[in-house]
């Protein structure tokens, strides 16, 4: 039997919407952990992390709420530490994208520790990958990509020691709003990205295939889930929509191939904003997709 723990983190400290923060309880109240559990699969329920107010100040120095960021990610990195060290699977309930740096950094460490080579597949409409510098925002929800390769403030590169990432680990899919800056710092790195054209030109499972083509029995896989990934039609609950997206059959597609290489160790569920939904439905949307990643087909396989 799977074992898994559901983290809350509710907060929207790194976006500017406000909202994220509401995430994890609706996802609890679209059933997801009555749903995980009809799966097969142990689950507990952690409840919700308690850390600092969003203080809906401006930017300084780059940055809007790096304090808060930074002690919302202390808790996240313990929390999902804990877990891997419990032999149980993490699923971080979002709250915004900041967080990620907290969970990513808690399983390069562990991989560290464990011996275990890191593939993290990070499924967003954007890259993620700003740094103070190039930040049009200063948002931190737009940099954990960069803060997770070594790029950004000490207090969020250093979690778990060294950078938690090296460029080779790391896949985007489903990008279509990059600014510029970023578009060249994913580029001068060389990190895989499965753009929304190659999803056009190439599909779904060709663009998974190739996504997973490195993982084996000594990786752990962590999925990075920006609910924004999806086409804003279907999930309309999320602070920074763009249009395009995966198809409601691209993501089951992409959910049970994920499922069937059998490497899943870790997941963040990022960014609903139940503010901006329309009857729950992207928080429901969410936990139809995890039933998927967690083995739900539609008929049986051989
Ligand atoms: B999310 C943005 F400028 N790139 O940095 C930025 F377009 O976690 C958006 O993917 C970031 O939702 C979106 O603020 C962050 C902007
Ligand atoms: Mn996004
Ligand atoms: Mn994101
Ligand atoms: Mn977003």
């Amino acid at each position: 039997m799977q074992h898994l723990s559901l983290i809350g983190a509710p907060t929207d400290v790194g976006a500017s919407v406000l909202g994220a923060s509401m995430g994890p309880d609706a996802m609890r109240i679209a059933g997801i952990a009555q749903a995980l559990r009809q799966r097969g699969l142990d689950v507990e329920d952690r409840g919700n992390l308690v850390g600092p107010a969003n203080p809906q100040q401006a930017a300084q120095g780059g940055f809007r709420h790096l304090a808060e960021v930074t002690a919302w990610n202390r808790l996240v990195f313990g929390a999902v530490s804990a877990e891997l060290s419990a032999h149980r699977l993490p699923l971080l309930l979002g709250g915004d994208h900041c967080l990620a740096i907290g969970s990513i950094s808690a399983v390069a460490r562990h991989c560290r520790q464990a011996g275990k080579r890191l593939r993290v597949l990070w499924f967003d409409a954007h890259a993620d990958a700003n740094t103070p510098a190039s930040s049009p925002s200063g948002n931190l929800h737009g940099m954990p990509v960069a803060c997770l390769l070594g790029d950004g403030p000490a207090d969020l590169t250093s979690l778990a020691g060294p950078p938690a990432l090296q460029p080779g680990a790391l896949c985007l899919i489903g990008v279509r709003s990059v600014d510029a800056t970023e578009k060249r710092y994913v580029n001068d790195r060389g990190i895989e990205v499965y753009d929304m054209r190659s999803i056009d030109e190439i599909g779904m499972r060709t663009v998974m295939t190739q996504a997973l083509q490195c993982v084996d029995a000594d990786t752990h896989l962590h999925v990075s889930f920006d609910l924004d990934c999806l086409d804003p039609d279907i999930a309309p609950g999320v602070g920074t929509p763009v249009r395009g997206g995966p198809t409601y059959r691209e993501m089951q597609l992409c959910m049970e191939m994920l499922a069937d290489c059998g490497a899943l160790g870790s997941v963040d569920i990022m960014e609903l904003n139940p503010a901006l939904d329309v009857r729950n439905q992207s928080a429901e949307l969410a936990v139809d997709l995890l039933e998927s990643l967690f083995g739900k087909s539609t008929l049986m396989r051989a």
